[in-house]
């Protein structure tokens, strides 16, 4: 069935390898499914609308395989590539699933350890640059700790700035195009997390050397793990202009990380957010990281995946009827959204204290009265994703 909410790649989704090719396994079950080979998802994701293929270097080439191993995946691949027209829009390093990582990579308290992370990304960030990634996404996934004196955290910062400019040093050096996105989570799996929001992530890039080179990947679920409003995070991501990629998904509360496909669990964050992406004029894709639910067969993968791109279209023009309702206008300008984008002292602090308006004579009670109509603004809102409108 093809109809407005059958995606092209114009549409810029892309989908990880580890994604669609989970096998299900969880702490409390085996895999349900048995391994994808990557081309065939590469040929499946571009027979459903996608354009952008990303992977950990171990969802490629299995860990450990030597050299001729190597180039033998890595020439599939690029064939597959060839063969559908899909691009390789990011890359990422698995710094988490060997047992070498367990108390971390770049701030691992072993310092071999640190040292061999730090080799395994450079040597995917060569294979990212020669496949064309703009973008170098960076989970920290271990970088963290189950209890207090089990890591100083300060010096875990210290090491952390010091990978990631090194290799920001280095995608300078070999002239890369290559620009690093760094990944928040809270939790999971270590206890806590080193940089758990897109806020303390947004901090740490204003302490790298160069702070032009890394940006942000906020994932919808992680957010929601630790309670925050996804389209909040992300609205200052781009306000700081460091919204490099994004990681779309479902989520529903403050609990596990869930991965459901985009626009489970908290439909109207996603309607918020996917209002945000469009509105801001945001470039780059709209890459999903969910997990096909280890109840499915391969059919219910497929059907999993076509459902994350089909509801961000369908949100996308639910959004867009909702700008473009007069209704909705009106509404937004009785609840003032006009007035807050006028700055608020342009006339200068002078002006300001000689303007008895501002305070002298300014109707304090009034001013506290008046209804700010936000209700019948969020009522027009879930009309529009309800379809209502
Ligand atoms: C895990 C992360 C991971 C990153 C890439 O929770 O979402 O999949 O996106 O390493
Ligand atoms: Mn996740
Ligand atoms: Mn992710």
């Amino acid at each position: 069935m093809t109809d407005r909410f059958t995606p092209t790649p114009d549409d810029k989704f892309s989908f990880g390898l580890w994604t669609v090719g989970w096998r299900g396994g969880d702490p409390f079950g085996d895999a349900t499914r048995p391994a994808l080979d990557p081309v065939e998802s590469v040929r499946r994701l571009a027979e459903l609308g996608a354009y952008g293929v990303t992977f950990h270097d171990d969802d490629l080439i299995p860990f450990g395989a030597g050299e001729a191993e190597r180039d033998a995946h890595v020439k599939r691949f690029r064939q597959a590539l060839e063969a559908t027209g899909l691009t390789v829009p990011m890359a990422t390093t698995n710094l988490f699933t060997h047992p070498v990582f367990k108390d971390g990579a770049f701030t691992a308290n072993d310092r071999d350890v640190r040292r061999y992370a730090l080799r395994k990304t450079i040597r995917n960030i060569d294979l990212a640059a020669e496949l064309g990634a703009g973008t170098y996404v960076a989970w920290g996934g271990r970088e963290g700790a189950e209890s207090g004196a089990a890591k100083d955290v300060r010096a875990a910062l210290d090491r952390l700035k010091e990978a990631f400019d090194l290799l920001g040093q280095y995608v300078l050096e070999q002239g890369y195009d290559l620009r690093f996105a760094i990944e928040p989570k809270p939790n999971e799996p270590r206890g806590d997390i080193l940089l758990p929001t897109v806020g303390h992530a947004l901090a740490f890039i204003e302490r790298l050397d160069r702070p032009e080179l890394y940006g942000v990947n906020p994932e919808v679920g992680h957010e929601q793990m630790a309670g925050l409003n996804v389209p909040h995070g992300v609205a200052q991501a781009l306000w700081a202009d460091k919204l490099f990629h994004i990681d779309l998904n479902g989520q529903s509360g403050i609990k596990y990380d869930q991965d459901l496909r985009f626009g489970a669990g908290d439909l109207r964050a996603a309607f918020w957010l996917v209002d945000l992406l469009e509105n801001a004029g945001y470039q780059g894709p709209r890459h999903f990281d969910f997990k096909p639910p280890r109840t499915e067969d391969f059919d219910g993968v497929w059907a999993s995946a076509a459902g994350c791109m089909r509801t961000y279209l369908i949100l996308k023009e639910r959004a867009a009827a909702f700008r473009a309702d007069p209704r909705v206008r009106e509404a937004l300008r009785a609840a003032r959204l006009h007035d807050l984008a006028r700055p608020t002292a342009e006339d200068g602090v002078a002006a300001l204290l000689a303007d008895r308006t501002a305070f002298e004579e300014f109707d304090v009670t009034a001013a506290g009265e008046r209804g700010m109509a936000l209700e019948q603004l969020d009522q027009l809102a879930v009309e529009h994703l309800l379809g209502a409108r």
